[in-house]
């Protein structure tokens, strides 16, 4: 039987038809991926603290200090807790940077505890590091977007 001109044929509407599918499944499922989180925003309390290895320093060339925990994971739009404490058994301080965008920088003092609290507006991963103990006494912030 002749298919009379004007109208579609079976195949053609099932090549219609499936690329309507993956087109719209494409864009909801894109949709859903911007529009919804799998985790609601928090707020995120981390305990961090200056560590240090047992090695001598002038050997090495090297502060033998070090960040524990080192890596620091959150989601974009958490807010983030970070309670600094020195556990130094001497006199010294350290400090806790993290440059552009965030532009944090604190010192904390022997036996003490800083307080820093921010929001993690902007994804990426972000180095952050005491400024006198480079370049051992160095971490990464991921924010996941
Ligand atoms: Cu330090």
């Amino acid at each position: 039987m002749k298919t009379p001109s004007g109208l579609w044929s079976t195949a053609r509407l099932l090549i219609v038809v499936a690329l309507v599918a993956t087109v719209g499944g494409a864009l909801v499922g894109t949709a859903v991926g911007y529009g919804f989180h799998y985790e609601a925003r928090q707020t995120r309390n981390i305990y961090l603290f200056n560590n240090g290895l047992d090695f001598n320093e002038t050997t090495f060339g090297l502060p033998h200090d070090t960040f524990t925990p080192d890596h620091i994971t959150v989601n974009k739009g958490d807010t983030v807790v970070i309670h600094y404490i020195n556990i130094e058994d001497k006199p010294e301080k350290h400090n806790f940077s993290i440059g552009v965008p965030y532009n944090i920088d604190v010192d904390v003092a022997q036996g003490q505890t800083a307080v820093i609290t921010f929001t993690a507006n902007f994804a990426g991963i972000f180095l952050y590091y005491c400024k006198y103990h480079t370049p051992t006494m160095e971490g990464y912030l991921t924010v996941q977007g």
